[in-house]
């Protein structure tokens, strides 16, 4: 296994139930370490960019209102196989679907604003992380 980074997102419902640090906590337990962090509340545009790959689905301008409609924080986590795991740590998609412990089953309310985003691969990851954050901000150990 590589050592890896990936794009993490604590989406908008979670920042409000105050669950920052359980998210960020969880993520330190299994091995993934921040080395970029940075709260941040989404203009129309950033949103609309950053999910741009969705613009043609039936949901996208329900998911740029909710990413815009208050902050979130956005991560670089660095760790061996960071992108698989951290898919892992979040679960599916759809709470309904995620399985039993995983971030999404614990916080997520609907398939929707399910409290976490995570790259689906390490050239998304490279791309997305990329999007939030120049090099000199990001703090490899
Ligand atoms: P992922 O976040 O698990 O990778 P994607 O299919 O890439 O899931 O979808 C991106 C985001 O779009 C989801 O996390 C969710 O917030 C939202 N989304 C996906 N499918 C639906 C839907 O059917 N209704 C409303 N929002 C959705
Ligand atoms: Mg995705």
């Amino acid at each position: 296994m590589a050592i890896e980074r990936t794009l993490s997102i604590i989406k908008p419902d979670a920042t409000e139930k105050n669950v920052i640090g359980k998210i960020i906590a969880r993520f330190e337990e299994e091995g993934l370490r921040p080395i970029g962090i940075r709260m941040q509340h989404l203009s129309l545009s950033d949103a609309q960019g950053f999910y741009a790959v969705h613009s043609e689905r039936p949901f996208f301008g329900e998911l740029v209102e909710f990413m815009t409609r208050n902050p979130v924080v956005v991560m670089a986590l660095e760790g061996e196989n960071a992108v698989a795991k951290n898919r892992e740590i979040m679960g599916a998609t759809n709470p309904a679907d995620a399985a039993e412990g995983t971030l999404r089953k614990l916080f997520a309310s609907s398939i929707g604003e399910n409290s976490v985003h995570g790259s689906d691969s390490a050239e998304n990851a490279a791309i997305e992380i990329a999007y939030f954050f120049r090099s000199t901000e990001l703090c490899p150990r």
